[in-house]
C-alpha cells in the first residue's frame, strides 16, 4: 500500500464540498411538508421584519444592500447554504429541540453526516487508510435509558474529521468511508471503538461563508470533536459532538455547539499507544 499523502485533501474547494453537502441534504430531505398558512407567516414575518429593522437602525446603504444580494447569490453557487445554516443557526434549533430530554446531551449534527456507514462489531476499528496519521484514541463506553437499563444493541453511528481536518465525501483523495462507522454495541450496551484523534476544523476559507468571515474579521474554527448518533428502538435519536480538553476553540467555537458536559477527559492507555476516552450516553424514551 501507498504510503497516505496529504496532497490531495489539501486541494479540497469549498464549491465541491458544498455541492456534496447541498446534494446530500436533497437525497435525505426531499421536501417539506404541507405546513400551517398561519405557521408560515407568523414565521416568514418575523424573519423579514428583523432584517428591516436591522436596515432602519443601522441606516443601510444601497452599496451594502447589494453586496449582501451578491453574498446570498453566492451563497447558493458555492452549495454553501447547508455550512451557513449549521454553522450559525442549528444551535438554537437544536436547543429548542432537546430541551425536554433528561438523557444525555446533544449538539448540531452539522453538514458532513452520511446515514449508512459501514457496520462494525463493538470493539471494531472505525474504517480509515492503513497508515492513517493521527494519535491513536479508543472511545469506550456504555449506552443506557434513563432508566439505568443497559440498551443492548444500541447503535452508534460515529464521523470525524482526519488529523489534518478534513471529512471523507467532502474532501478529494480521501476513501469513501474514512473515519466513518456504525458500531453495534454488545449484550451490556457497551461500545469500544478504535480510531485516531481528529484535528481541529476550519470552516472552507474559499467559499461565501469564508468570504463572510474574512470580511468581518472573525476566525473559521471548531475545536477538534468526534461526531455521533446514538440510537435504539423505543427511544430518541441521540445526535451529538464529544470535543477535547484544552482545544483553543471549546470556548470560541464559530457554531456555537460546545457545551460543558461534552468535554472528554482522556487518558493514555494503559495497554498501548495514544489515548483511552470513556463517555457514557443515555437514552430517552420516546
Ligand atoms: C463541521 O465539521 C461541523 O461539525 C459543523 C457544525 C459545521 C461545519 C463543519
Ligand atoms: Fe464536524
Amino acid at each position: 500500500m501507498s504510503e497516505t499523502s496529504y496532497a490531495e485533501e489539501t486541494e479540497a474547494r469549498a464549491a465541491e464540498s458544498g455541492k456534496n453537502a447541498t446534494d446530500l441534504f436533497r437525497q435525505r430531505v426531499s421536501g417539506v411538508g404541507a405546513a400551517d398558512p398561519a405557521r408560515v407567516s407568523r414565521l416568514a414575518s418575523r424573519v423579514i421584519q428583523a432584517i428591516n429593522d436591522t436596515v432602519i437602525k443601522e441606516r443601510v446603504t444601497y452599496d451594502e444592500y447589494n453586496a449582501l444580494k451578491a453574498w446570498l447569490i453566492r451563497v447558493g453557487e458555492d452549495g454553501e447554504w447547508p455550512l451557513f445554516l449549521d454553522v450559525w443557526v442549528e444551535h438554537s434549533v437544536e436547543q429548542v429541540a432537546n430541551d425536554h430530554r433528561a438523557g444525555s446531551k446533544g449538539t448540531i449534527e452539522g453538514p458532513y453526516y452520511v446515514p449508512d456507514a459501514p457496520e462494525q462489531p463493538w470493539n471494531g476499528t472505525i474504517p480509515m487508510r492503513e497508515d492513517e496519521p493521527g494519535r491513536p484514541l479508543v472511545f469506550q463506553g456504555q449506552i443506557r435509558g434513563v432508566d439505568g437499563a443497559a440498551l443492548a444493541g444500541a447503535k452508534v453511528e460515529m464521523w470525524h474529521a482526519d488529523n489534518i481536518g478534513f471529512y471523507s465525501q467532502f474532501a478529494p483523495g480521501l476513501p469513501e468511508w474514512n473515519l466513518r462507522g456504525t458500531f453495534i454495541a454488545g449484550e451490556d450496551g457497551r461500545f469500544e471503538i478504535h480510531t485516531i484523534e481528529p484535528a481541529p476544523y476550519q470552516i472552507p476559507t474559499d467559499g461565501a461563508c469564508g468570504q463572510l468571515i474574512a470580511a468581518a474579521g472573525w476566525h473559521a474554527w471548531r475545536p477538534a470533536h468526534l461526531h455521533l448518533k446514538v440510537s435504539h428502538p423505543g427511544f430518541e435519536l441521540l445526535t451529538t459532538q464529544l470535543y477535547f480538553p484544552g482545544d483553543p476553540h471549546n470556548d470560541d467555537d464559530i457554531a456555537a455547539a460546545v457545551k460543558p458536559e461534552l468535554i472528554l477527559d482522556p487518558q493514555p492507555r494503559s495497554d498501548g499507544e495514544g489515548y483511552e476516552a470513556r463517555y457514557d450516553f443515555v437514552l430517552d424514551p420516546q
